[in-house]
């Protein structure tokens, strides 16, 4: 049975990851300070005594809350290399990483200040600790269509850092018909697309971001296991799924890890990857996600490699840099 030193050891590869997911409530309150913004907690302490979820909106409703206290292009730099440092820690050497620019484009920060500090982290990432890394703009599925256009026309200047878009937020309800436009502009443009389905909403959302939105990748998708077609074409076309372990838990997606599907996934033959989602508030980075996996699924060393070359398979990096890091 693999050891803790080994999925330590292990080379990694993150592809499931919002920055703003990646807030530590201790920065969230230094944040606060330094901007002088309210939040309604008296310690970091406090705040993490808060994050107790029982489905996708409950976390929604306190992540869009810590958000507030992102506002000048330096806090976007701070959030963004605190995660990179914890990339370090873990031996994460690649990196796609999502950001939410209507969560701040709605309070009025511009866009220009959310990127220039993302990016600007990202760089020196590369520079100075060698993580490599892509950037995908995800559009917040609870608000309209108009509104996601009207972001990725904002991107349009920033084209070359952005790699893909994709689509998160609140899954029911708002399914991937709604976004068709969007994406079909994103497509012409030339960005990947990815998209959240099959977290909390049905097997048909992911059939829908396949066939819809033009997606190569699939984040989350765990309730594929509902539709035997779909499994078997998810096989089929190493469609990968972005899995996350411990944010399916702590969601109720999943009641408990030795009830999650996605070593089944793996030996079926899917492309299936471990991530982290929003590691500030389902209590775990990379390692984290990979040990609570090992201690529910006994697994050979083979198997838990493989969730790395899986996720080698599945990233957005050319053919020779993958040869970087195999
Ligand atoms: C998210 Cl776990 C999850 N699902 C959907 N949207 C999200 N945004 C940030 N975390
Ligand atoms: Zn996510």
């Amino acid at each position: 049975i693999p050891t803790k030193e080994f999925i330590e050891k292990l080379p990694k590869v993150e592809l499931h990851l919002h920055l703003e997911g990646s807030l530590e409530p201790e920065l969230m309150f230094a944040l606060a300070k330094r901007n002088g913004v309210e939040i309604p907690f008296s310690s970091p302490d406090e705040v993490r005594a808060a994050y107790d979820f029982h489905n996708l909106q409950s976390f929604l409703d306190i992540y869009y809350q810590g958000a507030n206290v992102l506002i000048q292009e330096q806090d976007f730099y701070d959030l963004t290399w605190a995660y990179l440092l914890r990339c370090q820690a873990d031996n994460v050497l690649h990196v796609e990483v999502f950001f939410d620019p209507q969560t701040h484009t709605d309070r009025g920060i511009a866009f220009d200040t959310v990127i220039g500090g993302i990016h600007r982290a990202l760089e020196q990432g590369r520079a100075e600790l060698g993580i490599t890394s892509q950037l995908i703009l995800c559009f917040l599925r609870h608000l309209d269509e108009a509104a996601a256009l009207e972001t990725l026309e904002q991107a349009l200047p920033h084209r070359d850092k952005i790699i893909g878009v994709g689509l998160d937020s609140s899954e029911v309800g708002h399914p991937p018909e709604k976004f068709q436009r969007v994406f079909a502009r994103a497509l012409e443009l030339g960005f990947l697309t990815v998209a959240h389905a099959g977290e909390e909403g049905p097997a048909s959302n992911i059939h829908g971001a396949l066939e819809l939105l033009g997606v190569t990748r699939i984040d989350h998708g765990v309730r594929c296991v509902d539709d035997a077609d779909l499994v078997q074409k998810l096989i089929a076309d190493r469609t990968p799924l972005t899995v996350c372990p411990l944010s399916n838990t702590r969601l109720k997606v999943f009641a408990r890890m030795e009830d999650h599907n996605i070593v089944e996934l793996l030996r079926q033959g899917l492309c299936v990857t471990i991530n982290s989602d929003d590691p500030a508030y389902f209590g775990g980075y990379m390692n984290a996600n990979f040990l609570a996996v090992a201690k529910a699924h006994p697994m050979s060393h083979v198997e838990i490699a493989q969730f790395t070359l899986n996720a080698v398979e599945a990233s957005f990096i050319s053919p020779a840099e993958k040869t970087r890091l195999v």
